[in-house]
């Protein structure tokens, strides 16, 4: 912290500047911005999403993805994913007994879907905010995580479990 000393007045101004330019650039690299002005008291900034179609319902935002319900009986199972933004969100489905927050991740935070001890099932690419997208898949019963694999959104917490008996 610098002190404010108001004599020498241009040594003073630098250092306010200092201090404004300090506090500013402390603020973008965590995209804060958009994250609060979505995590008003509003549910989304999307009005209602209509439904793809499918049993499962998984919503998704900055930075959450929640299926409804959390898991489903093996064989087929779909998926109807609501994007309520504000970003463009993915799907992604793997089996994997890690937890969903300890996927094997590549050097830029991206899960490495070719990695150990997970297995790739299927995904849906670049669902816009404010619609919807349904994605069928065959599961055999165990534990499963659904992410969203867009670099720095699942370091950001777009990841859960989900099951299959
Ligand atoms: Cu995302």
């Amino acid at each position: 912290m610098c002190r404010i000393n108001l004599r020498p007045l241009g040594v003073g101004a630098l250092c306010l500047t200092l201090l404004l330019l300090a506090a500013c650039s402390s603020d973008t690299p965590a995209a804060s911005s958009t994250s609060a002005a979505s995590s008003g008291s509003s549910p989304s900034p999307c009005g209602e999403i209509t439904p793809a179609g499918g049993e499962i319902a998984v919503t998704e935002m900055d930075f959450a993805i929640e299926p409804s319900p959390t898991s489903a009986p093996a064989g087929k199972v779909t998926f109807d994913i609501q994007n309520e933004g504000p970003q463009t969100h993915e799907f992604v489905v793997f089996k994997t007994d890690l937890d969903p927050a300890d996927l094997p991740t590549n050097s830029d935070g991206t899960v490495d879907e070719e990695g150990q001890a997970v297995k790739h099932i299927d995904e849906v690419e670049d669902i816009a905010a404010c619609t919807s997208e349904s994605l069928a898949v065959n599961l055999a019963a165990g534990n499963y995580v659904l992410i969203c694999n867009l670099p720095g959104h699942y370091a950001s917490g777009m990841h859960t479990a989900f099951t299959v008996q």
